[in-house]
C-alpha cells in the first residue's frame, strides 16, 4: 500500500450486534471502496473499555457507557484507504443520532445517544492508539485488493 493510506478503527457496538446490523455496516465500508485488514468479535472487558474511553472518565454517563459496551459482543474492525478516518466519521454521523442525517449509519439505524450502534476513530492519532489497543499487530492483514487501481490513483 502507498504511504498515503490510512487506517481507522470501526466497532459495531452491542446494540448493533444484537440488532443484526453487522452485515449492513460492513457493506457500507466495502461499497465506499475501503479495504478490510482486521476484524474479530469479542466481549470487551471494562479494562479495555476504560482505556478506550479514557477521555470520558469524568463524564456522568461513563459507568453506564461501560456497562452497555460490555453487555454483549462487539465486532472490532480495521479499515484501510484514502482519507478513511474522516470519511468514516461522515459515514457514521454525529454522536447524537438526533443530529445525524439520514444516510449516515447512526442517522439510519439509531435514535438515542447511548445506543448509537457504531464507533469510529475521530482522528488519525486516535485511530493509531485505538488500533494498538484492540489489535495485536499480527492480526492486521497486508493484502492487495484487486480493484484498487479503480478506487484511487
Ligand atoms: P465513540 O465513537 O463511541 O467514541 O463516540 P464519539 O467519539 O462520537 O463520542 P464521545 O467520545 O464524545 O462519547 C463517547 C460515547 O459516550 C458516545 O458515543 C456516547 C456516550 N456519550 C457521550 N456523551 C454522552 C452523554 O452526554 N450522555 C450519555 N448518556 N452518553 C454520552
Ligand atoms: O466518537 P463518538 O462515539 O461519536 O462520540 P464520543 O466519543 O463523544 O462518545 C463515545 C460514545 O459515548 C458515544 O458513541 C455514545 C456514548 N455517549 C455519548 N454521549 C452520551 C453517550 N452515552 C450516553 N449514555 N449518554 C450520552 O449523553
Amino acid at each position: 500500500p502507498s504511504n498515503e493510506l490510512e487506517r481507522t478503527l470501526i466497532a459495531v457496538k452491542p446494540d448493533g450486534v444484537q440488532r443484526r446490523l453487522v452485515g449492513q455496516i460492513i457493506q457500507r465500508f466495502e461499497q465506499r471502496g475501503f479495504k478490510l485488514v482486521g476484524m474479530f468479535p469479542l466481549k470487551a472487558s471494562h479494562g479495555i473499555l476504560s482505556e478506550h474511553y479514557g477521555e470520558l472518565r469524568t463524564k456522568p454517563f461513563f459507568q453506564s457507557l461501560l456497562t452497555y459496551m460490555s453487555s454483549g459482543p462487539v465486532v472490532v474492525m480495521v479499515w484501510e484507504g484514502h482519507n478513511v478516518v474522516q470519511a468514516s466519521r461522515k459515514m457514521v454521523g454525529q454522536t447524537n443520532p438526533a443530529e445525524a442525517p439520514a444516510g449516515t449509519i447512526r442517522g439510519d439505524f439509531s435514535v438515542h445517544v447511548s445506543r448509537n450502534v457504531v464507533h469510529a476513530s475521530d482522528s488519525q492519532e486516535g485511530a493509531q492508539k485505538e488500533i494498538q489497543l484492540w489489535f495485536p499487530a499480527k492480526d492486521l492483514l497486508d493484502w492487495d485488493c484487486c480493484d484498487q487501481i479503480y478506487t484511487i490513483e
